[in-house]
């Protein structure tokens, strides 16, 4: 059994520093959203795997050795002949504004399916991650993501679902009918202010978004709120958790860092207050430095920002 396990599809990454229109020099990376969320915890020595399915070429085989480079298991990745790995352009703007270009529609990952999943599953784990992107996908991830999260919450397993609206690959009217009620297996709800509606009846306020959630079983509702920080709320109230204050160079991954330091809190047995500090503190980490996931911290590191006050 392992501490977490996530799925989805992973991408790979091509950066370019200016607009891609003028050209240059492309950097690869590895990417998406799930296997920045196991790399998180794999870094701070959690048993993390992540599950996919992959190119059967070359680029499938960077996908799976940057996996195996962070400890992130990987013995439930299915190799796909048929299909291309799913590529994403992305051109940087300015610090926080990058735009992103995809090329999946009809990638390996996005052939997800149940069966991708069943050995995965059955293998055991604490915790189970999972995106709003992977419903997005195809109708086999969709079924696919429904059924992981319906087989994890009936056996008991914590079961986080991090929004993760992406508006290149759904409407936001598609997004809630399909997120709303995986909400409904969830524990922990994370989601950006602006996403939190896709979870609730479409334009409703926080306050009645987070009652229906808790209402239906969900403990805790994470709202993230950029360099503002996040609101924790539970049922004994809401929690404020600031942003600890670095310069931000690329704040892309950081969503997905806070996630993976609350999750890991969680595993540690932290109460609430100690969750959101590790939640924030992965989320500056991210911020501090290029790339979604790189700048993560191991466990000897994570102190590194303790004499920062939250901002
Ligand atoms: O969360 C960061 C992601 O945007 C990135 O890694 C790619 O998963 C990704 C996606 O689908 O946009």
């Amino acid at each position: 059994a392992v501490d977490l396990l996530t799925f989805g599809e992973a991408l790979v990454s091509l950066r370019s520093a200016g607009p891609l229109a003028t050209g240059g020099a492309l950097t690869m990376h590895l990417a998406g959203a799930e296997s920045n969320v196991a790399i998180g915890l794999a870094r701070l020595g959690h048993r993390a795997a992540w599950a996919g399915r992959v190119s059967d070429d070359e680029l499938g085989g960077y996908v799976l050795r940057q996996l195996r480079a962070e400890g992130v298991a990987v013995d439930h990745v299915t190799r796909d002949p048929q299909r291309p790995a799913g590529l994403m352009f992305l051109e940087r703007r300015t610090a926080d504004l990058t735009r992103v270009r995809y090329h999946r529609a009809g990638s390996a990952g996005s052939a997800l399916g149940v069966e991708d999943l069943r050995p995965a599953l059955a293998a055991g784990t604490r915790v189970l991650h999972l995106t709003g992107i992977t419903p997005a996908l195809s109708d086999s991830a969709r079924a696919a993501t429904r059924w992981a999260a319906e087989t994890a919450s009936r056996a008991g397993t914590l079961v986080c679902l991090d929004v993760n609206h992406r508006a290149k690959l759904w409407s936001r009217d598609d997004a809630g009918a399909v997120l709303t009620p995986l909400a409904g297996y969830a524990s922990v709800v994370v989601a950006s202010a602006d996403e939190l509606d896709l979870v609730g009846e479409p334009g409703a306020a926080e306050e009645t978004v987070v009652a229906g959630l808790l209402a239906r079983g969900v403990t805790t509702v994470l709202v993230k709120l950029g360099g503002d920080g996040a609101r924790a709320y539970t049922r004994e109230g809401v929690r404020h958790a600031a942003a600890l204050p670095v310069t931000a160079v690329d704040t892309v991954g950081a969503g997905d860092a806070f996630t993976a330091g609350y999750l890991s809190g969680h595993l540690d047995g932290l109460d609430l207050a100690g969750r959101l500090r590790r939640a924030v503190t992965l989320g500056a980490f991210a911020v501090a430095g290029d790339g979604d996931w790189e700048g993560l911290p191991r466990r000897d590191e994570l102190s590194l920002l303790d004499d920062l006050q939250p901002g």
